[in-house]
Formats: structure tokens, C-alpha cells, sequence
């Protein structure tokens, strides 16, 4: 059997706001295609979407839709994935998803490349993406933890209304012109879709995203405190989230404070590491007010890390400021970089 060199992909949720980050980015990338699929539901079918110098239709979703598809992106909710990851796997694909339906299952592996490439090749037909906060976070706690041990990790997070998907910016945006126009505010979506009160996020910040718990926390939070555990092979870290949306439409900064197993170190020690971690560029310098913010870090691909300190009371606490593009590295490149893995390493 001759081996092959290019590949067909399929893209489900082509016409959201991560969806057509992983075509934008795919445009720009040479990854090996040979034939690609826009998938979305009822509603966008039949729309174009230009690619490579073709004019693609965007297609309804149906488990035949997969015939012939060596790659499914998968980013249409939850939902989606459950009743289709299932069908694409049937039909031979390889599927990376972007949703949280798969990501603590035992047998699917949650994948940062930076952080832990090479359980990809364990997958049995279904890769996760972890969500978005979670994956900025890892990025940078990995390469401390390799060098320095972890104990203990308490986020807070700052983030942009695009993660809870394309209509949030709309809502957001009207919002906007609602307050300047000295009108009422209308929430019809956010913290949450599917719940029953909504708040305006213009001019505010939200302390919910996703579903509340049993165990008071959101489902965000939860996410961000499991899946770093699976991710770090380090399920005995202490680990604590607060999860806040704020008026930003793209890229999330997060506090974080951790505390290293490591007596004795500096401010310097941390800076080498990050200094040296993949995927991570080091902006932090007080003396010139050089450190990441949301605006600076839109559109790229890196995770960007400042205000490294060291606590003024625990020896082995550190507190870092991380931000990164949560459509880019949180969403769409980590998914590519995942899909491309499996291409370069043959594990398809
Ligand atoms: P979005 O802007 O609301 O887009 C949703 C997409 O899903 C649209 O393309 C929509 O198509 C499609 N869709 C909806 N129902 C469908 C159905 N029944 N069958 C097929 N396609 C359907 O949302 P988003 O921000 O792009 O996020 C999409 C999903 O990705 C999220 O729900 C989440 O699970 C995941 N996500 C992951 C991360 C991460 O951190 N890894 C970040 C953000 C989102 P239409 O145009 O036809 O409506
Ligand atoms: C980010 O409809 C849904 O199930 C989507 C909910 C969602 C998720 C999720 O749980 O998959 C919205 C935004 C995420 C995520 O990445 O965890």
C-alpha cells in the first residue's frame, strides 16, 4: 500500500467564531490537504467560504458526512460532538475536539502539544483540545513544575467575551452602543445561554462562566482544575479557579499563584525557564512597564507570561500574569498543532 501524503479534512463548525480561526489559520499553514469540508448545522448550509483559492459550501453535518475524512475538527458544542464524534470515528476519522464531551475520558487523550505531545499517540480515534483557559495556563505551569516541582496552583481568570462563541461579541458589541446611547442594557445571553438570568457584560465583570456545580464552583472552574491534572499527569496537585468573563473581545490574562517545591529561589530562576519553555515568550520587564495584555496578545499563537514575582510571605510562592489569544492557542492553533502532530509523527 502506497502511503499517504495529503489528507481530508473535515472542519465541523466551519462558520463559528473557532471555526473560522482553524480556516484562517489552515490558509496560512501547509499542512498536507488534499480535500476539505466545511460542516455546520442546517442554518449556514450552502454558504462559501473562499479557501486556498476555492470557493468551498459550507455543508449540514450528517454522519455520512465523514466518508473519506482522514481529519475531523470538531467545534459545534458539546452536543455535536456527542452524536457525531461518534460517526466520524465509525466512518475512520481521526478526531480532535474542541468541546469538553470527550476530554476526561479515560481512553481520549487532552493534548498541548507543548506539554504532552506524545500522549497523542494513545488515542483511540479521539483527541481532545482542553478548553481554552486551561491550555494557556498549562503552557506556562509545565515547564516551572519539570523544573522546579508544584505543590500548589489558585487561578483567577480575566476573560474575553469571544470564548462563549460568535453571538456574545454581537452582545457585547450592542451593549456597548446601548450604554453610550444612555438606553437599557439588553443581556440575553451571557454568563451563560442556556441559563435562566442574564447579566450585561459591557462595563462589567462576571463571575460565572459556564453552569454552577454542585460544589459551588462553575463548570469553567472545574474544567480549568481537571483537566490541568490530566494534562500534567499530576492528579495530587492542590488546584482552585475563579473563572470571570469581563468586557474584552479577545484573549484571556489570568492570574495564577503557585507554589514550587523548590526552596530558595528567585525571580530570576523563574524567568530562565520561561525564558527557554516552547511556546511561551516572557514579557516582563517593571522598569519599562513591559508586560502582556489582552490587546498585545490577539492574533498570535504564543502564550505570553509577565509580572513574575515572588510572594512576600511563602518562601515557594510565585505569582505570573498569563495571557494569550483563547481563539488562537486556546482554541484553533492547539488544535491544528494536534493535528498536524499526528500527520508529522505517522499517528494517524
Ligand atoms: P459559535 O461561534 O457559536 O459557533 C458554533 C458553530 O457550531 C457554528 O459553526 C454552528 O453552525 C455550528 N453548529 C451549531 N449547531 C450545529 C449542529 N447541530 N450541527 C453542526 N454544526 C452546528 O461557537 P464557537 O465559539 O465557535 O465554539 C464552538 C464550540 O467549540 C464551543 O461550543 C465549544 O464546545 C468549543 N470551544 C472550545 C474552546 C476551547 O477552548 N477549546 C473555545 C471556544 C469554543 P451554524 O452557523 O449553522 O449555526
Ligand atoms: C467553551 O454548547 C456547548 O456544549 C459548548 C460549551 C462550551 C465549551 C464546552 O464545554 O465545550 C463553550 C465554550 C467550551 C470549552 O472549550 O470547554
Amino acid at each position: 500500500m502506497t502511503e499517504k501524503t495529503a489528507y481530508n479534512i473535515a472542519v465541523v463548525g466551519a462558520t463559528g467564531a473557532v471555526g473560522k480561526k482553524i480556516i484562517q489559520i489552515l490558509e496560512n499553514k501547509d499542512l498536507p490537504i488534499n480535500e476539505i469540508k466545511f460542516l455546520s448545522s442546517e442554518r449556514s448550509a450552502g454558504k462559501k467560504i473562499p479557501f486556498k483559492g476555492k470557493e468551498i459550501t459550507v455543508e449540514a453535518a450528517i454522519p455520512d458526512s465523514f466518508a473519506g475524512v482522514d481529519i475531523a475538527l470538531f467545534s459545534a458544542g458539546g452536543s455535536v460532538s456527542k452524536q457525531l464524534v461518534p460517526e466520524a470515528v465509525k466512518h475512520g476519522a481521526v478526531v480532535v475536539d474542541n468541546t469538553s464531551a470527550y476530554r476526561m475520558d479515560s481512553d481520549v487523550p487532552l493534548v498541548v502539544p507543548e506539554v504532552n505531545q506524545s500522549d497523542i499517540q494513545n488515542h483511540q480515534g479521539i483527541i481532545a483540545n482542553p478548553n481554552c483557559s486551561t491550555i494557556q495556563m498549562v503552557a506556562a505551569l509545565k515547564p516551572l513544575k519539570d523544573a522546579y516541582g508544584m505543590e500548589r496552583v489558585i487561578v483567577s481568570t480575566y476573560q474575553a467575551v469571544s470564548g462563549a462563541g460568535e453571538k456574545a461579541n454581537g452582545e457585547l458589541d450592542a451593549q456597548i452602543n446601548q450604554y453610550t446611547a444612555n438606553e437599557e442594557m439588553q443581556a440575553e445571553l451571557l454568563p451563560v445561554k442556556g441559563d435562566e438570568k442574564h447579566y450585561p457584560i459591557a462595563f462589567n465583570a462576571l463571575p460565572q462562566i459556564d453552569v454552577f456545580q454542585e460544589n459551588g464552583y462553575t463548570f469553567e472552574e472545574m474544567k480549568m482544575i481537571n483537566e490541568t491534572k490530566k494534562i500534567m499527569h499530576a492528579p495530587g496537585l492542590s488546584i482552585a479557579a475563579t473563572c470571570v468573563r469581563l468586557p474584552i473581545f479577545r484573549s484571556h490574562a489570568e492570574s495564577i499563584y503557585i507554589e514550587v517545591e523548590k526552596e530558595g529561589l528567585t525571580v530570576t530562576d523563574l524567568w530562565n525557564v520561561l525564558n527557554d519553555a516552547d511556546g511561551v515568550v516572557l514579557e516582563d520587564d517593571p522598569t519599562e512597564q513591559i508586560y502582556p495584555t489582552p490587546l498585545s496578545a490577539t492574533g498570535k499563537e504564543a502564550v505570553f507570561v509577565g509580572r513574575v514575582r515572588k510572594d512576600l510571605d511563602n518562601d515557594k510562592g510565585f505569582h505570573i500574569w498569563v495571557v494569550s489569544d483563547n481563539l488562537v492557542k486556546g482554541a484553533a492553533w492547539n488544535t491544528i498543532q494536534i493535528a498536524a502532530s499526528l500527520i508529522q509523527n505517522k499517528w494517524l
